[in-house]
Parts: structure tokens; sequence; C-alpha cells
């Protein structure tokens, strides 16, 4: 490929240092979340989602993951609360998953790992002028982790999963016009929080990351549809998107709040 890193066997997460050192940094994404030595903190206030004003562009395949793009303007989706001072807008969200639905998910929760991860990515308007500059700042960006499980169909979800047949090979993008990502949240918003990175190069350690704690439910024919996608691009050899999620990181002394509900 094009890229100099990937998820294969020669460029996959644990060669990612050779080319950014800050992989083996102080607080790289994603972790194992030992629920025993979460710490309950009371002065985490409530999560506040307003994702009223919702209005997705397009959906597209970047040889890394399949992403929904919002667009950046003021009136935009944004969360605050919880253990943000700021507001985040949402710039986009992507999946990682792996090629059998044991395993996929980034983060893992004493030990246990999900089919899937949805990444809702947001950014603080208030301090930084882009994404571009939030995204290099140790609090600008703010990502909401959702697990996937194999279980019964997801009704919202059926609008991104019936799209990734425009988007099979890398570098497509096809319009996905007004998809509120709010029916892809729990019903139950308790979360689990603390200090991290990007989880794929530049690997930059500006994420404040909001894992939910309850999963959500997709079938198991959703999830065979992100199989179906491609790292490669049309001419070139077929190879499947799949395992495209790096393995838990070491905490480094960092502790993991937990939201009271
Ligand atoms: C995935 O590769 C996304 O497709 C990227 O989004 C994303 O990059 C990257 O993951 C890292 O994000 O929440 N997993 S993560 O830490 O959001 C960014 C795009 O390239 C900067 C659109
Ligand atoms: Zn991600």
């Amino acid at each position: 490929t094009s890229n100099c890193w990937g998820y294969g066997e020669d460029d996959g997460p644990f060669f990612w240092h050779k080319g950014y050192p800050i992989a083996q940094g102080n607080r790289q994404s994603p972790i194992n979340i030992v629920t025993s030595e979460t710490v309950y903190d009371s002065s985490l206030s409530p999560l506040i989602v307003s994702y009223e004003h919702c209005t997705s562009i397009s959906i597209s395949n970047n040889g890394c993951s399949v992403a929904v793009e919002y667009a950046d303007t003021e009136q935009g989706p944004v969360i605050e609360g919880g253990p943000l001072s700021d507001a985040y807008r949402l710039k986009q969200f992507h999946f990682h998953w792996g090629h059998k639905d044991y395993h996929g998910s980034e983060h893992t929760v004493d030990g246990k790992t999900y089919a899937s991860e949805l990444h809702l990515v947001h950014w603080n308007t208030s301090k930084y002028q882009t994404f571009r500059e939030a995204a290099a700042a140790s609090d600008g960006l703010a990502v909401l982790g959702v697990f996937l499980e194999a279980g019964e169909e997801h009704q919202g979800l059926l609008k991104i999963t019936d799209a990734l047949n425009m988007v099979k090979f890398k570098g497509r993008t096809a319009d996905l016009k007004e998809f509120n990502p709010k029916c892809l949240l729990p019903k139950n918003l308790k979360y689990w929080t603390y200090p991290g990175s990007l989880t794929t190069p530049p690997l930059h350690e500006s994420v404040i990351w909001i894992v939910f704690e309850e999963p959500i439910e997709v079938a198991k024919k959703q999830m065979e549809k992100f199989r179906m996608l491609l790292f490669s691009q049309e001419e070139e050899d077929e190879k499947f998107m799949e395992n495209n999620f790096r393995p838990p990181q070491p905490l480094k002394g960092r502790q993991v709040c937990a939201s009271y509900n």
C-alpha cells in the first residue's frame, strides 16, 4: 500500500513505533479496563450528548476503516459535561472489527473483547481553530467508544451496513445524508474515562476517552458486511478489511474513572 503503516504481518501495530516513537509513550490507547481498579468519581457530571443538529455528509473507506463524516459547522452536534471542560464537536465516526465476532474491539474490559468498537470523534472547538490543530493538543479530542456484540439486528445501524457496498474499495466515498448517530449509543450512558491517544498513527496523545460500559447488539449478518470491505484499491490485489484494531497498551500509572450512572 501507499501508507507505511497498516494492520498486516509486516506493518501492523507492533511495528508502528519505528515510524511513530510516541507508540511507546505514556498515554497510549487503547487499554484493558480493569473494572476493579476503576475509581468512582463523584465530581464527574453526567455526559450531555447534543446530537439534534446532525448533518452527516458522506461515508468513506479510507483504507484503514469506514468513516461517516459530519459538516464542521457552528450549530453542529456536540458533547459536553462528564470529564470535559469544554464543548467538543462531532467530526466523524468509524469502526474497528475482527475477522470473527470473538474479537475486534480496541478497548477490552477485564480482558473481554467485543466484535467491534465504534468511535465517535469530537474536537474541542472552544480552544482550537481546526480539527488538525486539536488532534495534536493534549485536550484537543474527545472520543466516545461503543462496544458492538453479536446478537439482535440493530435497526439504526442498517443505514450504515446497507451503505457499505458503495465504499468497498479504499478511496471510495458515497453520499450519506442526515444520519443521526444518537441511535448507535447504548441506553445506559454509564462510562469509563481516561486520558489517552489516537489508536492509529500518528498516535497523538490528544484524546479524552469516554468508553460506554453497555454494548449495543448487532446481527452477525451486519458484522459480515463490514468484513466485505477491502483495505485495497480497485486495481490492487483484494485484501479484506478486518482485524483493524490495535491491542491494549500499557496503562503507565493512569487512572480510569467510572461515572456513577
Ligand atoms: C481510524 O483509522 C479512522 O478511520 C480515522 O479517521 C481516525 O483518525 C483513526 O482511526 C484514529 O482515531 O478514534 N481510533 S481513533 O483514535 O480521527 C482520526 C479518519 O481518518 C484522526 C477520518
Ligand atoms: Zn477508532
